[in-house]
């Protein structure tokens, strides 16, 4: 820790994003669904049928058109309806680490930024891939990195807000003067294309946000005003898999039977009314402690999860109803990349804004877990 660095002031100096080619729209979707379905009723004909899912329903309650898939072909065959990632051996790098470097490559060319000078990675995303060597380190190999160290955080959808937190910590303690922030988000791999409540709520997606110290940053960035985190224990969004499943003898994970809470199962009406009224109101107690009310907001990026949560946060948050200029959303393509969303949205959206504009990024998810980042543009 270099004395000269202690108290520098955090600002994110550049994003990054890596969207797969493969796209499966609401209309794909569904048919493979439904297919599945009449072929699960007529093999099953004593079981209660299966319903089928309808593209009106999904674009209605989540606002999600279509979304982006490491690889669609095997998700969409009704027959197999999960992904098939090929496992890689050891010497080959992993699909996870693959994406962030893409992403983290796409920051740091956006910020000019030379991989020498960066201190650290932190990889923060909803599922890790292995246990161990850490994503982060892996990711830190491969960006050339030859000092430095790395770890992975998980706080499902809330990963990379407290990922910036931890990076301006660093920062601000002078830990650290260059952090990469890196969200490698495979959803396919966890989410059950077999349950017609959640089946099209998730994409797959990277991104990365590099956070610095003030006077390392190029001269166009956004200074971070202040962070808040908050959790709150909820069994609402949860997912049961882990190292353990193994040690309670009953069998490896499947999708249609008991098994299915070992990927994403949740209470989606629940977690709407609960989360809704926590993250409007954390937003407007963390901007009166920084001296800003909602109207000093030109733009709100929110957490990618349904357009009915963003439409009520935003209205409490800025006392009107948001145009799209307000608070973007990338929901319609990009679906729910969990911790990725509101840095999507503000990746895509924050070029046109002026120096001295404000801005909020928010994430809300499992956990529960809630993130803001009060942002100021400069330059
Ligand atoms: N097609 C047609 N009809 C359907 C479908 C479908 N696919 N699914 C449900 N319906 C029917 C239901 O059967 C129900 O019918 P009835 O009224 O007759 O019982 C009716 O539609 C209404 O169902 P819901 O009450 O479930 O529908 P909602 O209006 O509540 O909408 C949503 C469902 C979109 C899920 C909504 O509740 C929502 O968005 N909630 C918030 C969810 C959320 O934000 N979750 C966050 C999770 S993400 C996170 O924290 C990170 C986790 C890690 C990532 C995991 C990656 C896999």
């Amino acid at each position: 820790m270099s004395h000269s660095a202690h108290g520098a002031i955090p600002v994110i100096s550049a994003t990054g994003l890596f969207t797969p080619t493969d796209t499966i729209s609401n209309a794909e979707l569904v048919a493979s669904f439904n297919a599945y379905a009449d072929r699960y009723n007529a093999a099953h004909p004593d079981a209660e049928p299966l319903t089928h899912s309808s593209v009106e329903f999904v674009e209605k309650a989540s606002g999600i058109k279509s979304r982006h898939v490491m690889d669609k072909t095997a998700i969409l065959d009704p027959d197999i309806m999960e992904p098939r990632y090929a496992e890689r051996p050891n010497d080959q790098i992993s699909l996870m680490a693959e994406i962030g470097v893409a992403a983290c490559r796409d920051a740091l060319a956006m910020a000019g930024r030379d991989i020498a000078d960066v201190d650290a990675v932190l990889c923060a995303a909803s599922n890790m891939q292995r246990a161990y060597p850490a994503m982060a380190v892996e990711i830190q190999h491969e960006l050339g990195m030859e000092r430095g160290f790395g770890f992975d955080m998980n706080v499902a959808c809330s990963s990379a807000t407290f990922g910036i937190q931890t990076a301006a910590d660093y920062i601000r303690s002078g830990n650290a003067r260059s952090v990469l922030v890196v969200n490698p988000e495979i959803t396919s791999g966890h989410l059950n294309w077999r349950d017609r409540d959640s089946h099209f709520i998730f994409g797959d997606v990277a991104t990365a946000i590099l956070v610095e110290a003030k006077d390392l940053a190029p001269a166009q960035h956004w200074e971070i005003l202040g962070t808040r985190l908050k959790t709150q224990f909820s069994n609402n969004i949860r997912n049961n898999f882990g190292f353990l499943n193994r040690a309670d003898g009953n069998g490896p994970v499947d999708q249609s039977g008991p098994r299915n809470d070992k990927l994403f199962v949740q209470e989606g009406r629940k977690v709407f009314k609960e989360v809704v009224p926590m993250v409007g109101q954390m937003i407007l107690d963390h901007a009166e402690s920084l001296g800003l009310s909602g109207s000093d907001l030109r733009r709100l990026w929110l957490h990618q999860a349904n357009t009915g949560m963003n439409r009520l946060i935003a209205q409490k948050v800025l006392g009107h109803e948001a145009v799209e200029d307000e608070s973007p959303t990338v929901l319609d393509t990009y679906a729910n990349t969990s911790s990725a969303g509101s840095i999507i949205a503000f990746h895509k959206h924050n070029q046109d804004l002026k120096a001295g504009d404000l801005g909020l990024i928010c994430s809300f998810g499992a956990g529960y877990s809630a993130g803001s980042v009060f942002v100021r543009k400069v330059g």
